[in-house]
């Protein structure tokens, strides 16, 4: 027999402390709605465990009582993943507390981390141990690595590094039956049966509960130089990459395009991250390289490319970063675009994927297709384009119009892009998810079989569907 809310409240407290069962409505509103301000629930409570024993104490409560979980970590997360719905009958469970680093081990070159550590103390931790870790994302200061896993984060570095599934060595889970999971192994070959971690890796909270993991770490480069680039049109940007690709192959660590409406928008809301370069430009583009050699290596080698790209045409201005300040400014320009987007109100995110070659023409397509269609509007167009990522995004004619412009004709808006994503054989998700945003797409996208297989993966690990049910999957 089920507890009632009351008892159900006690019996959290014992498991995890009073102070550590969130019910009161002003503490309780931050876990309940997304960053985006986009989705809003409700929930009996938001808990905030210390350790792995009483995350499973807390699911086998939940399980006992049918009552849902919503595992959430930073909540930055683009899709409403870590938003409970509406009901007021579901948990969150907050991961924050559980931010220690484990271990460090050097040799093996891994960290072992608990899945509430905050992602920029993770990189910290591993430059105080004169070491790496790759994934760099705008948000983190704020998220942690256990959404990054649990979302397969990608961000600036996975055209070097790879997401951040392929940072993962090891996993320690909560599953939905209260049980732990512990693959907390450090190692690169491991050929037994089949691959647990990957199944938790991107599943959003809807297969178990991270708690730890363990996570490479890389040596760390002798020197890092950035530059940005204008580039004509999306076809050089293309060119610009192929042309570093060939030259610096894996010393290119971050290749990310901003748009001329992106810089546009940046400059009206962050002023002092304005274009150094004489524009407008169609596109302009960041460039990183990492050398394990020297600064001067590096310096030759990126000089040596620009040149060849001025020549060739495919690029039409260039500035080398003097210093690390200007380096970090115009990485800052980058990632200030989804933050001059949250200041400027809702936008229609579109977070696709499409082979590298075939992003000119899409760009073309979508671009003609919505300018026809919707009169003024603002292609807010950027992302990682080494990786095929764009973040091609759609805002109303003004700041003003925007938040109406997104209730009228998202739906559409998406259709037509998702469309033409499919023409290419893209995705209509290449690094933020699914959540509860892209449910409906996801059998159009992957088709029957694929979403078949998923279900019953689904039913095997979570037959009553506690697990953040109604995310990735239509509950
Ligand atoms: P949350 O938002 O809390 O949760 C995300 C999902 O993971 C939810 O479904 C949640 O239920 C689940 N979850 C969280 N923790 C756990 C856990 N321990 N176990 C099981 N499930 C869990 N994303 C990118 O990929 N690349 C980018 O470049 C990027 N840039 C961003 C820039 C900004 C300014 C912002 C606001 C977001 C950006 N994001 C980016 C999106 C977001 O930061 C990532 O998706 C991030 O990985 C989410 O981490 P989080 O800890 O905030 O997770
Ligand atoms: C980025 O690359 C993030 O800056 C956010 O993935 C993209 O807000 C967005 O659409
Ligand atoms: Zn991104």
């Amino acid at each position: 027999m089920s507890l009632s809310d009351s008892a159900f409240i006690s019996a959290l407290q014992k498991i995890v402390g009073a102070e550590q069962v969130i019910t009161h409505p002003s503490d309780l509103e931050p876990y309940l709605i997304d960053w985006r301000k986009r989705y809003k629930g409700q929930a009996l409570a938001a808990l905030r465990p210390a350790n792995t024993l009483e995350v499973s104490e807390i699911v086998k409560l939940c399980s006992a009582n049918q009552i849902a979980i919503v595992p959430q970590g930073g909540n930055t997360g683009m899709c409403g993943g870590a938003t409970p719905n509406p009901t007021g009958r579901q948990v969150v469970i907050s991961l924050q507390r559980m931010n220690q680093v484990r271990s460090v081990d050097i040799a093996n070159q891994t960290m072992t981390v608990e899945a509430g550590c905050i992602l920029k103390n993770v990189q910290e931790a591993a430059a105080a141990a004169n070491r790496y870790f790759p994934l760099s994302l705008g948000s983190e200061g704020s998220c942690t690595i256990g959404g990054n896993l649990s979302t397969n984060a990608g961000g600036t570095a996975v055209l070097r590094y790879g997401n951040t599934r392929e940072l993962c060595l090891g996993l320690e889970v909560v599953l939905p039956s209260g049980e732990i999971l512990n693959s907390l192994r450090g190692l690169r070959k491991d050929n037994t049966g089949y691959d647990l971690r990957d199944l938790f890796i991107g599943a959003e909270g809807s297969l178990g509960i991270i708690t730890a993991a363990v996570i490479k770490i890389f040596p760390t480069p002798v020197a890092q130089w950035t530059a940005l680039v204008a580039v004509p049109h999306a076809q050089g940007a293309v060119e610009l990459l192929n042309l570093f690709q060939s030259g610096a192959s894996a010393q290119l660590t971050g290749f990310e395009m901003m748009s001329d409406e992106s810089l546009a928008l940046l400059k009206h809301y962050y002023p002092p991250l304005a274009s150094p370069l004489d524009g407008p430009n169609a596109y302009e583009v960041l460039v990183e390289i990492s050398d394990y050699e020297s600064e001067e290596h590096a310096m030759q080698l990126m000089e040596t490319i620009l040149e060849k790209a001025l020549e060739s045409g495919c690029a039409t201005d260039a500035a080398i970063a003097s210093s690390l300040s200007q380096a970090q400014k115009f990485w800052d320009m980058r990632e200030h675009i989804p933050l001059a987007q949250a200041d400027d109100g809702q936008n229609i995110k579109h977070d696709v994927s499409l082979p590298i070659s075939a992003i000119p023409n899409f760009i073309e397509t979508c671009n003609t297709l919505l300018r026809r269609e919707y009169p003024g509007v603002r292609v807010i167009n950027y992302g990682h384009l080494g990786d095929g990522n764009l973040h091609y995004n759609i805002a109303g004619a003004s700041s003003k119009e925007t938040g109406e412009f997104f209730t009228k004709y998202s739906k559409e808006i998406q259709a037509l892009v998702y469309k033409e994503v499919e023409k290419y054989n893209g995705s209509i998700s290449a690094e933020h998810g699914v959540g509860q945003q892209k449910v409906d797409y996801l059998v159009g996208h992957r088709g029957d079989i694929a979403v078949q297989v998923m279900k019953s993966i689904k039913q095997a690990l979570d037959p009553h569907s506690l697990m953040n049910p109604g995310k990735v999957l239509a509950s």
